[in-house]
């Protein structure tokens, strides 16, 4: 990890020790994708999958979820796997039920004119779960529930094949878990691009999408980016790159849970960014030896070594100095090791979420907990949220206007209107109460 003292840095100084490294966007990324989605756009299905055969080894494939093939996903687990799945489907599925965002009050802002904000599902979904080195069948839950619950009809679920070109079990059991009808062994910005022109292929049709969601390896983040610049191409839902851990910890936080939370992001990949913000030199020197001991044991500690080249450990002043580091980062996720972590609460301002105290650990939340862990990353988090139900959803306002309303406001329409040198606007506001006034 890197050591900095935040007193000792000018502001450039600060700025670059919080600066994510340039890895994604690079030109050799950018131009893999301008390729494979010229050659979707010109080809369709047969292009998609003679470049998911190239790049993955293996023709898409759909796997529709019928009891038979849960039967065998399930078979294929331990019990307790199936059911710990279960309870984080089921509370992923609460907490989104529960957050849907209501229709707005109607607005009388003058007599007879009334507004309202409501909400409506987006028509079509596109689902990417990563796969990568681990199956992160977790995603497909945090995208689908969500979109399930928002009302979203055609949910598209994607995600790359395994070495052997099947799906892992949990990967079946989460899309049955989500409701969804299928689910489509295709990955890369060959799957992007599928979803983004619509292709038939010889397993059936990956419709075009309105919205494209999650998250991936720089090309899928690529693929996204370019398919949303594209005139009458999907949106997306938001950066989500490799992940982050922003960690804050007071004098009395507790070394081995600090270093757990840090170390379960750095594991993720080799890209994630570690960030260890606290007051106390002492307590930053115990979380770094716990990082190592723990480190000795870990599986991935090839991976988690080669994030923690790049983690930082700030000494910072006092707590709302680490909370200011934290709000120029906008972290993926913040966790706040301190006393009474409530406290700093209302002066975050920016992160995809928050971890309260030392028993909320961020595995909780990318498991179990309830909310989305399809965050934004990148500073993301400094001007979006999360993924939630509001992410398969858009908003429109509802205008009624009575006889009297109009004959109130048209004047004041026509004014501003011909201001700005529109005849026809004024006009069309001027009708409504002229054909009253000779009724
Ligand atoms: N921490 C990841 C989500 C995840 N963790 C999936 C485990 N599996 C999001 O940044
Ligand atoms: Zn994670």
């Amino acid at each position: 990890m890197k050591r900095i003292d935040w007193a000792k840095l000018d502001a450039a100084g600060r700025r670059d020790a919080l600066a994510r490294p340039k890895q994604r966007s690079e030109a050799n990324v950018v131009d893999a994708v301008r390729a494979i989605f010229d050659d979707v756009e010109a080809r369709g299905g047969a292009a998609v999958t003679e470049w998911a055969i190239k790049l993955d080894g293996f023709a898409p494939r759909r796997i529709a979820i019928t009891e038979a093939v849960v039967a065998e996903a399930r078979d294929a687990l331990p019990p307790a796997d199936t059911r710990a799945l279960r309870v984080a489907a089921e509370n992923v599925r609460v907490f989104h039920q529960a957050t849907v965002p209501e229709d707005s009050k109607s607005v009388e802002t003058t007599p007879g004119v009334s507004s309202k904000i409501v909400w409506r599902p987006i028509s079509s979904a596109g689902l990417y779960a990563p796969g990568g080195s681990a199956p992160l069948f977790s995603s497909l839950l945090m995208l689908a529930i969500p979109a399930g619950v928002a009302g979203v009809e055609t949910r598209v679920a994607v995600t790359p094949p395994r070495k052997d070109g099947s799906a892992h079990p949990a990967i079946i059991l989460a899309a049955a878990e989500a409701g969804l009808d299928a689910i489509w062994l295709i990955g890369g910005a060959q799957a992007i691009a599928a979803m983004t022109y619509g292709v038939t292929l010889d397993d059936g049709e990956i419709p075009a999408c309105d919205k494209l969601f999650g998250p991936g390896n720089a090309y899928v983040a690529e693929a996204k980016r370019y398919a949303a610049s594209l005139p009458d191409g999907p949106s997306q839902d938001m950066p989500a790159g490799p992940s982050e851990l922003l960690v804050i910890a007071d004098d009395r936080a507790n070394p081995t849970l600090v270093a757990a939370d840090l170390l379960s992001q750095a594991e993720h990949d080799a890209d994630a960014q570690v960030v260890l913000v606290s007051d106390s030199t002492q307590r930053i020197d115990d979380i770094v030896e716990e990082v190592e001991k723990l480190l000795e044991d870990l599986p991935r500690a090839h991976i988690a070594r080669a994030s923690l080249v790049e983690a930082r450990a700030i000494k910072v002043r006092d707590l709302d100095e680490a909370v200011a580091v934290s709000n120029l980062y906008g972290p993926e996720h913040l966790a706040l090791h301190v006393e009474d972590a409530d406290r700093l609460v209302p002066k975050i301002r920016a992160a995809g979420a928050v971890f309260v105290g030392q028993w909320a650990a961020e595995t909780l939340g990318d498991y179990a907990a309830g909310p989305s862990h399809v965050l934004p990353t990148d500073g993301g988090a400094r001007t979006l949220g999360g993924i939630t139900t509001s992410s398969f959803m858009t908003s429109m306002s509802v205008q009624t206007v009575t006889a009297a309303g109009a004959m109130q406001l048209a004047p004041v329409a026509a004014r501003l209107a011909r201001l700005e040198g529109l005849e026809a606007h004024a006009l069309a506001a001027e009708f409504r109460a002229e054909i009253q006034r000779v009724r």
